[in-house]
């Protein structure tokens, strides 16, 4: 089974969502080196080919939400709607597929289940669940921020009769709810875009909300003809605003702040940001997320809309009882969401109150009672950010496990490298802004820093880079410094902080300093030879292994 062609590589990429693919760009077809990408699906996607839920939509704006590095690339496509449904982002990335011949080097149907640094060799064995393995002296992870699906160890799921489905899980045939009672629990940017279609279809749809949360009108339309010339005529801008702004968006943030605002022109800022619609509406005000006060003249705003639209004032109350401030956590954007709760067939349950208690073979059962169900949707989440690295087991220098370097919470470099664990690149990995920027800026910025450090070392004759540890430390800090500048750690139970998982530990995990700056520190630290990394000649490296084995004179 195992291809011998491919067992000595350069490069293998463990991934073919957008950061895989771009990551083999950059590799083989720029720098010419023998990669593989190996994927556990039968297809390209990664997010987008798991998270198949009805309503599944991008909450970045389409022509935000793309690659960048190839102005024809960007050309030969078209988005049909503001924000891309999951089926259309998965064609866009066949269409990148197909345009660089990028399948010929992906491996598809294949699990990573072990990956392991020979420190001798300086090679990384990696290991298939068939039993292959490949080795290669470059291992980079492309494995996405929200891939690990969490589902909530509730008791007696083994004993439910109906049906039960993970949004992250979905099956590629769909979910036909039309009689069913469906209960969905989880009520993040998942359960909010799931709700109002499920609910078109089901008898009754009952939504077990633990945390209220913040949601804001998406304002999908289809694109006219004009706006999709507009982007094809101004494919440069939109890549430089992208890469000109700290959330990675095609907008700016406004420089006026709430709190130096009147309260009337404050009211009709929010109310035009609400009547535009998405992600757009946390860049009415430069202040929303740095200030308290700021942020609760929002949150305000939004509770008060909410009440306007749902009929019910106890359901009313319940959507709008926030206990964070407004984008600490990941806010959702919605389409009809809250005035979902006006139908006859939809029934909001409080689990804070009256928390879940049990799976039972006819439902869910919480402090309450018993709430009857065919078919329970978890639209729980994601182990986000370590999970789906920890999940490749990966063990670096003298047999140190990745899980245990980690054991007190992700430590590394950039987010990109950690110490013990030579020539490993982690795309996207906590430390570096990812999940708080538009993903595919953060995923190209990332790529191409990596592929200019290959090409550095490959230049001087080096075989080796790793972050030293005193690089890392001083990293951990600039991003503990970064995300306390900010609110985003007063929402105790994010997954930002790794708060959805049992006994995961507490950490801020991605960089909130923006990508802007955090683009600048990676130039800065490339331009000054890779500082806080160590750079070894393949000599050197099997020097260094081969002290460390000597016997001591004792
Ligand atoms: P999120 O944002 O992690 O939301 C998960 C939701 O599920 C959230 O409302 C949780 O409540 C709820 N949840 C999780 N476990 C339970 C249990 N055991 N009981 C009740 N409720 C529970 O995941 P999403 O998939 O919506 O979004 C992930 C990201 O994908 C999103 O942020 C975008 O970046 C795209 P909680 O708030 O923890 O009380």
């Amino acid at each position: 089974m195992t291809d011998k062609h491919y067992t000595d590589l350069d490069a293998v990429i463990v991934g073919a969502g957008f950061g895989g693919m771009y990551q083999l760009i950059c590799l083989r077809d720029r720098l010419g080196l023998s990669v593989k990408v190996l994927e556990a699906a039968d297809g390209v996607g990664g997010t987008w080919y798991w998270n198949r839920y009805p309503g599944a939509r991008c909450d970045s704006e389409s022509h935000a939400y793309w690659l960048t590095f190839d102005a024809d690339l960007m050309k030969g496509w078209e988005w049909t709607e503001r924000y891309p449904e999951q089926p259309e982002i998965l064609r866009y990335l066949n269409y990148v597929a197909d345009r660089y011949d990028l399948r010929r080097n992906i491996q598809f149907n294949t699990r990573v289940t072990a990956a392991t640094y020979d420190e001798a060799a300086n090679r990384w064995h990696v290991r298939t669940a068939a039993g292959e393995t490949f080795t290669a002296q470059y291992l980079i992870t492309a494995v996405g921020c929200l891939s690990t699906a969490n589902v909530p160890k509730i008791p007696g799921l083994d004993r439910f009769k109906g049906a039960w489905y993970h949004t992250g899980q979905w099956p590629h045939e769909g979910v036909d709810f039309t009689g069913k009672r469906v209960g969905m629990i989880g009520t993040g940017s998942t359960g909010i875009q799931a709700a109002p279609v499920i609910a078109q279809t089901a008898a009754h749809l009952t939504v077990f909300q633990r945390t209220a949360n913040y949601s804001v009108p998406a304002r999908n339309v289809p694109l006219t003809d004009e706006f999709k010339q507009w982007i094809k005529d101004n494919a440069d801008q939109i890549r430089f605003l992208t890469r000109d702004t700290p959330n990675g968006q095609a907008f700016r943030v406004s420089p006026q702040k709430a709190v130096d605002t009147p309260a009337a022109e404050r009211e009709a800022i929010y109310e035009a940001a609400w009547e535009r619609g998405g992600l757009q509406f946390r860049a009415a005000f430069q202040d929303l997320l740095s200030s308290k006060e700021a942020n609760d003249t929002a949150a305000d705003f939004i509770r008060r809309k909410v009440r306007q639209i749902v009929k019910n004032p106890d359901t009313a109350a319940l959507l709008s009882d926030f206990d964070h401030p407004y984008a600490a956590k990941r806010p959702p954007i919605d389409t009809d969401y809250f005035e979902t709760f006006n139908r006859p067939n939809v029934t909001l349950v409080d689990v804070k109150a009256a928390p879940i208690e049990a799976i039972t073979p006819d439902g869910i059962r919480t402090a309450n009672g018993e709430y009857k169900l065919d078919i329970i949707v978890f639209a729980t989440g994601f182990d986000a950010m370590t999970g789906p690295l920890l999940g490749l087991n990966i063990q670096g220098r003298d047999g140190v496990s990745l899980r245990d370097a980690w054991k007190d919470g992700p430590i590394n470099y950039l987010g990109l490298q950690v110490t013990g664990f030579p020539n490993l690149f982690t795309i996207t990995g906590p430390g570096s802004p990812s999940v708080l920027t538009n993903m595919p800026v953060a995923i190209e910025q990332h790529a191409d820093w990596i592929s200019d450090c290959i090409t550095y070392m490959r230049a001087k004759g080096l075989d080796r880079i790793e972050a030293t540890p005193e690089a890392m430390t001083r990293w951990v800090a600039q991003v503990n410094e970064a995300g306390n500048a900010t609110l985003l750690p007063m929402a105790k139970h994010s997954w930002y902080l790794g708060a959805n998982i049992p006994g995961k530990p507490r950490v801020f995990m991605p960089y909130a300093g923006g990508m802007t700056r955090y683009r600048q520190i990676c130039e800065a630290i490339a331009a000054n030879g890779y500082e806080g990394f160590a750079l070894t000649a393949a000599d050197a490296a099997a020097d260094a292994a081969a002290d460390t084995r000597q016997p001591t004179a004792a």
